[in-house]
């Protein structure tokens, strides 16, 4: 193989592979970084739902970096939910153990509607992006009804 081609190959499986970099040396640490995760993701997804139900004055800059910053953490929690992190200090249901595929699906309608709730933030747009938050908070939902505790 070229070198620059092997190169780039590498530094492209090395990008890909980022999300799944996380390494956890306990079952809690899982639990604390995918808190961490969904407590950023619903700070910046809120602070645009805000705008689109006229609860916030509309910032489109504000809007568009807190979009990118919510589906970017959309990327990242899933990696965490390991083996052993059903029990402990989550709200984590047990199906999600017993159900990954359809867990995993579930996960992955949410990132692609935040992909598309990222790529409408950009248009400074609000008749744009209230659309896709409506697609994204039914994508939370979804999830929380099947997979989270009360
Ligand atoms: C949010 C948030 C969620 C979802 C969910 C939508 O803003 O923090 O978990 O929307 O409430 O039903």
């Amino acid at each position: 193989m070229h070198r620059s081609f092997r190169l780039a190959a590498m530094a492209a499986a090395a990008a890909l592979s980022l999300p799944a970099a996380a390494q956890f040396a306990k079952p809690e640490d899982a639990i604390k970084y995918r808190k961490a995760v969904f407590t950023v993701m619903a700070s910046h997804f809120g602070r645009v739902a805000a705008m689109a139900n006229g609860r916030a004055p509309f910032d489109p800059k504000v809007a568009a970096e807190s979009a990118e910053i919510a589906q970017m953490m959309s990327r990242l929690p899933y990696v965490a939910f390991i083996d052993g992190s059903d029990q402990g200090q989550t709200a984590a249901k047990p199906e999600i153990w017993k159900e990954r595929d359809k867990f995993n699906a579930a996960a992955t309608k949410m990132q692609e509607a935040m992909a598309q709730f990222a790529t409408a933030a950009k248009s400074g747009n609000l008749d744009t992006i209230r659309p896709t938050v409506g697609a994204v908070g039914g994508a939370c939902k979804n999830c929380h009804d099947s997979y989270r505790k009360e």
